[in-house]
């Protein structure tokens, strides 16, 4: 039985902007009120979809949600017809209704942690969507994540699909930013890494003392006793919390890994070498040999990590045991970092080739390659009962580009969120979008 590792991208939203709303990501803040072009972010997205489905890999899509949320509006005290409570929301609390009006659920890598079949108890794979608790604005992303995860992998006798953790800092969840496995073939008992920023219940860890960690040791033991892991194949790593203080907000930022590799910085993981050590035994007891290729702070730094998203990569695999690392164009700007990825494909080891996409829109929000994916590692029979109205082909790409032409603004500023014509855009684009990738009522609006 053949075994793959499958890509689904967040399809950015029509909302697409940049409104300043995640303390601790640099980007994010950064670029608050610069002008966004929705258009042009969702374009580079499905580029670089199309352009790793052409090089072989399975790739699917992840719709976005409605935005603003007017239900997250009308939960917060905003009351009258929809055009009345954005209306109001923009007058009395700007800041809540751009909060409501985020695209952030293109970034999938954010919507669940899941765990393959082959380390899962019941043998299915499983989901669960992430609480995203410490940001407001992606705290309200976690029910239609898991109806529209639920429309795409439907087939109970394949996959299971568990409600988001306590909505509550104690288990603060970013899902598979946070989480990475490791193994010899995908559909072979593999290792899941889960990396926490924090430890809620015990003070013994250390914490960051400027920018929030957003993920909690007590979140990922609840998802690996949730997907019915065994404790002999997971690790938990914390991450170094003077690295959250300089912008590395999730695992992403600072590590990727793949197959037996992992490709990360020197400063990733308190207690590095036995973090290192401990999944290079853990996989090795599955049948694997583990490769850490670790970058020295005097080649790349944690800085040049967190500007050029070296880390926010994705490791390929090509199947002759090679990886290819797909990187943003922000590498290219960077000269230390370029100069390393240089020598890296270089060097003989396990990656040798890289892919550069232009993913601007994403990255000023603090969203590279790897943020903008989830990863499912399945088998034939669990791929065959993928919906495959979500899965990338030729025709899917012209499809979804019309319809970005026909439903997308070309610039959104802060003022532009206040006019309720981009609620009915939205809507009209997503009732479109939901015939295309037929994933039936997942969003709960009716079209007026
Ligand atoms: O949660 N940015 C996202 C970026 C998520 C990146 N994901 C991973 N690293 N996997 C976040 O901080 C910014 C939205 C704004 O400011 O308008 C935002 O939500």
């Amino acid at each position: 039985m053949a075994a793959f590792e499958a890509n689904f991208d967040g399809l950015v939203g029509p909302t697409h902007n940049y409104a300043g709303l995640s303390y601790g990501n640099v980007a994010s803040t950064g670029n608050q009120n610069t002008a966004a072009n929705p258009r042009e972010a969702a374009k580079q997205g499905l580029a670089k979809m199309k352009a790793l489905h052409d090089a072989g890999f399975k790739q699917g899509v992840l719709a976005p949600h409605e935005r603003p949320s007017v239900a997250s509006l009308r939960q917060i005290g905003f009351a009258g017809s929809d055009a009345e409570v954005i209306a109001k929301a923009a007058k009395e609390a700007p800041a809540l209704l751009a909060a409501c009006s985020s695209a952030s659920p293109m970034w999938t890598a954010n919507a669940a942690t899941v765990s393959p079949s082959a380390d899962t108890a019941d043998g299915r794979v499983h989901f669960t969507p992430a609480n995203l608790n410490n940001k407001f604005h992606r705290s309200i992303e976690h029910p239609t994540t898991g109806r529209i995860l639920q429309a795409m992998f439907r087939d109970e006798r394949h996959f299971a699909h568990h409600p988001a953790l306590p909505a509550q800092m104690h288990f603060g969840d970013e899902g598979a930013a946070n989480h990475t496995r490791f193994c010899a073939e995908y559909d072979k008992p593999g290792v899941e890494f889960f990396v926490f920023g924090q430890a809620a219940f015990d003070s013994r860890y250390p914490k960051p003392a400027k920018f929030p960690a957003r993920q909690t040791l007590e979140a990922s033991q609840a998802i690996a006793r949730l997907h019915g892991l065994k404790p002999s194949q997971v690790v938990y790593a914390q991450q170094d919390p003077d690295t959250i203080d300089l912008g590395v907000f999730h695992n992403d930022v600072i590590s990727v890994g793949n197959g037996n590799v992992l490709f990360h910085h020197q400063r990733s993981f308190v207690d590095q070498d036995a973090v290192l050590g401990e999944l290079r035994s853990k996989l090795a007891q599955v049948g694997g040999e583990f490769v850490a290729i670790e970058v020295p702070e005097a080649e790349v730094t944690v800085l040049d990590a967190v500007k050029s998203y070296l880390f926010n990569s994705q490791l390929l695999s090509k199947g002759d045991g090679k990886l290819i690392i797909v990187v943003p164009e922000e590498c290219h700007a960077n000269e230390r970092v370029w100069t390393y990825l240089n020598k890296l494909v270089a060097s003989g080891g396990p990656i040798d080739e890289f892919k550069v996409f232009d993913l601007k829109q994403s990255m000023q929000n603090g969203g590279g390659p790897a943020c903008l994916r989830l990863r499912v590692a399945m088998n034939d029979a669990e791929l065959v009962a993928v919906n495959p109205a979500v899965m990338m082909s030729d025709a899917l790409f012209g499809t979804l580009n019309a319809w970005v032409d026909k439903h997308y603004r070309d610039r959104l500023g802060a003022d532009d969120l206040a006019d309720p014509k981009l609620l009915t855009e939205c809507r009209t684009a997503l009732d479109e979008l939901t015939q295309i990738l037929k994933l039936g009522s997942v969003y709960p609006f009716q079209l007026a």
